[in-house]
């Protein structure tokens, strides 16, 4: 650590360029903890695939090469991929070379290799997991590195840790939003809002069935990753009411949901975090979620949304009618209260000092089986 702070080597997603929409989330996890830590004097400089841009990195070097396939799309037992030249092998060998440079490696890729290659490191690493549990391989890895190197595998929520082996062997880190980006509005129209990437693990199907039950229009913002899916939507819904509107930037994409009655959130897998959420609740803006996964910490029933039985149709729209109890000044409060830049940086910093003050990993296998089986 220099006299102003840390040295942080923070190596992004491998599954395409901060800016395309293909990471999901964790664009929004890169740009919130690179301003969160440089707000705190840290220096940060970011790897990426080629094409990335992140106009809040004071340093940003670009790695051509081949994505990993997508975890979330993979199989439960699907092997362990490496596409060379793999732009996550690249990254990761450039990072060996260049981590006497650094204090901490602080990464956020969802695939086995960064896991494995942490302890033939001299630095730390701290393993920043942004999806539930979706693979036995990547389960395995996890669980190991959290077992071998105690504090370095960061989660979003508690609910996320559940999912995996050991769940009381992980950091919960959170998430967060940078509320200076986000315009809080009182006076919105009619309109419902579902936001994320178009893929079935986001279930749009059950908000646009809601729109279709309770003739609410909806607008439909995000990442187009699965066209079959969309289009078998556009198949079965051929009257709903509803707009696609594209994949927008966070000022543009704010600008939309803000006007916006209530945001659905609809996932068919255990969200990790579910980063919009907390974007719409920025606004002031409800949330309809369903009681599953990272909403769940999120979303106060009640006060700042409504909770539904997960995969209720009917359960969305009796919380669609009753949105207007909801006081849209709470759902800002709630974030900034629980959300902000400045909690994220506080608990990046007590990571990173905890991770920097840890002994040396454990030898590994030792009662790691009784914690996996
Ligand atoms: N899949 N293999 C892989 N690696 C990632 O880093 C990854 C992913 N799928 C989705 C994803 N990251 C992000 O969209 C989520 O972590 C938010």
């Amino acid at each position: 650590m220099t006299l102003t702070g840390y040295r942080i080597l923070l190596i992004s997603t491998p599954v395409g360029p901060l800016g395309s929409g293909l990471g999901g989330g964790v664009e929004l996890f890169v740009t919130n903890a690179v301003q969160a830590l440089t707000q705190r004097g840290h220096h940060i400089t970011v790897l990426a695939p080629e094409g990335s841009v992140l106009p809040v990195a004071e340093t940003l070097i670009p790695f051509a090469g081949s994505y990993q396939p997508t975890a979330h799309t993979s199989d439960r037992d699907s092997p362990v991929i490496m596409p060379e030249p793999s732009v996550l092998s690249a990254m990761w060998d450039y990072a060996r070379q260049v981590q006497d440079a650094f204090d901490i490696i602080l990464h956020y890729a969802y695939d086995w290799l960064p896991f494995y290659l942490a302890p033939f490191l001299r630095i730390p690493v701290a393993h920043y997991v942004t999806m539930g549990s979706l693979n036995d391989g990547m389960d395995h890895i996890i669980a190991h590195a959290a077992h071998t190197i105690p504090h370095s595998v960061g989660l979003c929520t508690r609910v996320q840790a559940a999912t995996f082996p050991a769940a009381d062997r992980y950091e919960i880190i959170g998430c967060s939003v940078d509320l200076e980006r986000y315009e809080y509005c009182d006076t919105p129209g009619q309109d419902l809002v579902w936001l994320g990437r178009i893929s079935p693990e986001k279930g749009l199907e059950d908000a646009i069935a809601a729109a279709q039950m309770s003739q609410m229009p909806l607008k439909i913002l995000g990442k187009l990753e699965n066209e079959a899916y969309w289009h078998d939507l556009q198949y079965r819904y051929p009257d709903a009411p509803i707009e696609y509107l594209g994949f927008f930037a966070t000022q543009e994409m704010q600008a939309i949901v803000r006007n916006c009655r209530a945001l659905l959130m609809t996932p068919k897998w255990v969200e990790a975090f579910g980063n919009v959420a907390i974007e719409a609740l920025a606004c002031g803006v409800p949330v309809i979620a369903y009681r599953r996964g990272g909403p769940t910490e999120i979303v106060q029933h009640g006060k700042t949304g409504w909770l539904v039985e997960p995969d209720s149709v009917g359960g969305l729209v009796e919380a669609i009618h009753r949105i207007d109890g909801i006081d849209r000044a709470a759902c800002r409060a709630h974030v900034v209260a629980n959300f902000s830049i400045a909690t994220l940086g506080d608990r990046l910093e007590h990571w990173f000092q905890i991770l920097l003050n840890s002994p040396e990993p454990k030898s590994p296998n030792s009662g790691l089986h009784s914690a996996l089986s």
